[in-house]
């Protein structure tokens, strides 16, 4: 194809929803239009590789279905019928509906809902903003994060580790419970040096044979929700043969001893019969971790949603103590650097005037929320209205049933602000159109790295698409609220921010620089000052009711939690009537609900569809290509067949959060997934469900 003479290569940031978060070169064809995607090879990060669904991002900026006007509903909801309006009135009609449910019910009944659509700091967080000023009931984050975070910060007292980057100088590296080729292409780009340079090993624990499981020197397939039994029995290894660090231990840990009389009795024979796996397979990880000092362990999302997952990951991280492996450069635990990043978002967020006395609506509860669950309420008003940004409830909640129950509510008013006709925007009574992430100004950190970086606007906003920061200024000025935040642009907020967050070159020196590299000096991202308790001890025996601090307390079953790392039993384990354990991770081509539209990852993923073994097959008499329904007390959800030997025995999987209209009968996946709070402090069992399959009649 023949460029444009004046085609120029713009400076971003991948916005979505992936530890990853890229730094971007965009091919700009003019201003309206871009080209490729590529990674950019100066961050260290990056270094050149993206992903594959963003390589291809024009189809999604300029794809025919974008939402270009505000529009109305007008026929019954979800039926799809709108009328275009001006965004004047759209914007006076959402501010008259949460006036009057303000009116009627107190301001908890407006419940402002957001995810992580796009992650930068300014589109993303100024809803809050409007919340805080408004005292609007506040969102209890928990869909994603909770679990995983919990479990890690329970360990080490901080979320933060060893430079991601030094992947890349390990011996030994360890993937646990992260499909990094589909999820965070980039642990693979420095994994793979690591093997190529050093020689390496790779470990992928998992319970499919997954793209990145591929690649694994040491393929460790396990029964979902046993990770902490596979962790238990390698610790039991390691003080067994001598391979523990007894000097580390006893200086940066808190309680060895009765750590390692815990495990005397979970032996790699325990471990077999409930993970799966062989003695042997148990031993050889042992054996390689206990004796490769540089062990990496880049411990990932999926082995946390299990209603076990917070254990599980303090489990996983305890290994790294036990063996010590803290110490060198390319070894330690590396989940996610939240915590290096000390920035003040006072101006973004509001937080000069939030109540804290305001109630706290957990996220992931929206289906038990929304059909007036009191629990779920704590106690307060229904919800009546909902402004919606960067999130698509209508796919990726748990209790599918209960959500699609809550939107059809007639006295809920709902606006969604969204770049595509999306389930949840389907639901709507306004549907504000969005820009997309080269469209506005905003600035991104680094999950799974430690780079802040830039992401400016590149071209114009298409159509009457307006940025998240714009809707949250006008429906301010609409309902009568000030605050200085209101009253800057997106760009001044994020200089604002810097200078406020100890970079006094502010916004200036982001844009000449692209990133911020943040990277703590290697003493304190190994934890060789002390870990994060005021003792500076790894915690094996961690108080679980003061990991976090949410307004609430614990939640779950936190009582019954194990004193130290321990197989728990609280996964909704199989049983006579739901033979099956269903997880339900993500698709190489989708992220979370995103990119459904696109014809690419339409034509790839194929029809939605159930991975099972072919003997589990065989004795359901059903054969590859069948349509078979799936359900549990929850619901039921039609899917094809498709045989796939890399799993164990009796785990079915579901890839990807396609939309409902993708399944036939309009059932998503999340139909079958609980929205039950998972212990300490909540988050979804995404890949912990039990379930049944049979034969069922194709749907036209
Ligand atoms: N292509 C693509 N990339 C994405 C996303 C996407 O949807 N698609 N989503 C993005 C988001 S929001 C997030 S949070 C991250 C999440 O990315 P990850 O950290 O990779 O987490 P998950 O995707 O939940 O699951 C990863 C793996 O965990 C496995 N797993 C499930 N249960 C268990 C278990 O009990 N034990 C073990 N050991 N493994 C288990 C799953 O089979 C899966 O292979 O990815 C981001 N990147
Ligand atoms: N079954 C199952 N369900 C899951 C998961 C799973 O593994 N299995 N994973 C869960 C996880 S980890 C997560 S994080 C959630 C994610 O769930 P969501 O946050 O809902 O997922 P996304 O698809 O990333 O983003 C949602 C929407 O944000 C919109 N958006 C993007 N940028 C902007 C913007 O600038 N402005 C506005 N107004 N909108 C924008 C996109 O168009 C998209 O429709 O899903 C969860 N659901
Ligand atoms: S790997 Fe993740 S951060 Fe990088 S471009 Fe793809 S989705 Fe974006
Ligand atoms: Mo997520």
């Amino acid at each position: 194809m023949n460029r444009p003479v004046n085609m120029r290569i713009g400076h971003s940031a991948c916005p979505h929803d992936c530890p990853s978060t890229c730094a971007l070169d965009v091919e700009v064809l003019d201003e309206r239009t871009i080209g490729r995607i590529r990674g950019a090879s100066d961050n260290a990060y990056t270094a050149g590789v993206i992903c594959a669904k963003v390589a291809r991002y024009a189809e999604r900026v300029h794809h025919p279905d974008r939402l270009m006007q505000p529009m109305r509903r007008t026929g019954p909801k979800g039926s799809g019928q709108f009328a275009p309006i001006s965004w004047d009135e759209a914007l006076d009609r959402i501010a008259e509906a949460f006036i009057a449910a303000e009116t009627r019910h107190g301001a908890e009944t407006v419940w402002p809902y957001f995810y992580a659509g796009t992650m930068g700091l300014v589109q993303r967080d100024g809803i809050e903003r409007l919340r805080h000023a408004k005292r609007y009931s506040g969102e209890f984050g928990t869909i994603c994060t909770n679990l995983a975070w919990t479990g890690y910060i329970a360990g080490t007292g901080r979320l933060a580790g060893p430079d991601p980057r030094e992947i890349a100088k390990s011996d030994f590296v360890v993937i646990w419970g992260t499909n990094v080729v589909v999820t965070q292409v980039n642990v693979m780009t420095h994994a793979a040096r690591a093997r190529k340079e050093r020689g390496a090993k790779i470990a992928v624990v998992d319970i499919y044979r997954n793209a990145t499981m591929d690649q694994a020197d040491l393929p460790l397939i396990i029964r979902p929700g046993t990770d902490a039994a596979l962790a238990c029995a390698v610790m039991h290894v390691l003080f067994r043969d001598g391979l523990a660090d007894r000097a580390y231990l006893a200086r940066y840990s808190d309680a060895p001893e009765e750590l390692e009389a815990h495990l005397q009795s979970r032996t790699p024979e325990w471990a077999a019969a409930i993970t799966g796996l062989t003695v042997a397979e148990i031993e050889e990880f042992a054996r390689l971790i206990g004796t490769t000092k540089r062990t990496f362990f880049r411990l990932g999302y999926g082995f946390s949603r299990s209603r076990n997952g917070a254990v599980a990951m303090h489990a996983a991280a305890s290994i790294a103590t036990v063996a010590g492996s803290w110490q060198y450069e390319g070894g330690g635990a590396f989940h996610n650097n939240g915590a290096i990043y000390k920035l003040n978002k006072k101006m973004i967020e509001g937080l000069d005037v939030r109540d804290r006395s305001v109630r706290m609506l957990d996220q992931s509860r929206i289906g038990p929320i929304l059909t007036g669950d009191a629990d779920a309420l704590k106690g307060g008003p229904p919800v009546t209205a909902m402004l919606i940004q960067n999130t698509n409830p209508v796919t990726v909640c748990p209790e599918q049933a209960l959500v699609r129950q809550g939107f059809a509510r007639e006295d809920l008013f709902v606006a969604v602000h969204e770049q595509f006709m999306t389930d949840t925007a389907r639901m709507a009574d306004i549907v504000l159109p969005a820009t997309q992430f080269l469209e506005h100004d905003d600035i991104y950190k680094g999950g799974g790295h430690q780079y802040i970086l830039f992401g400016p606007k590149l071209i114009e906003a298409p159509g009457e698409t307006r940025e998240n920061h714009f809707v949250h200024v006008e429906l301010a000025k609409r309902l009568g609220v000030t605050h200085p935040g209101f009253d800057m642009t997106a760009r001044e907020h994020i200089d604002w921010m810097l200078r406020h967050s100890g970079f006094p070159g502010g916004l200036p020196e982001l844009e000449e620089k692209r990133f911020l590299d943040c990277q703590p000096d290697f003493e304190t991202a190994h934890y060789l000052r002390g870990f994060g308790h005021p003792d500076g001890k790894f915690r094996f025996k961690p108080t679980w009711t003061k990991v976090m601090a949410p307004n609430d307390g614990p939640m779950g079953p936190w009582r019954d939690m194990p004193k130290l790392p321990d197989q728990w039993d609280v996964i909704e384990a199989a049983d006579e009537a739901h033979p099956f354990r269903l997880a339900t991770p993500p698709a190489r081509n989708l992220l979370n609900s995103t990119f459904t539209e696109t014809p690419t990852a339409g034509a790839r993923e194929g029809v939605p569809s159930l991975l099972m073994h072919p003997e589990d097959a065989a004795r359901l008499g059903l054969a590859e290509g069948a349509t078979v329904e799936v359900g549990n007390g929850r619901g039921v959800v039609r899917l094809t067949l498709k045989l796939f030997d890399g799993l164990r025995r009796g785990v079915v999987i579901h890839e990807g959060i396609r939309s409902n209209t993708s399944f036939a009968d309009g059932q998503g996946i999340n139909t079958l997934v609980g929205s039950d709070p998972a212990a300490p402090y909540g988050g979804v069992a995404f890949h912990d469900n039990k379930v049944w399959v049979r034969d069922a009649e194709p749907l036209q």
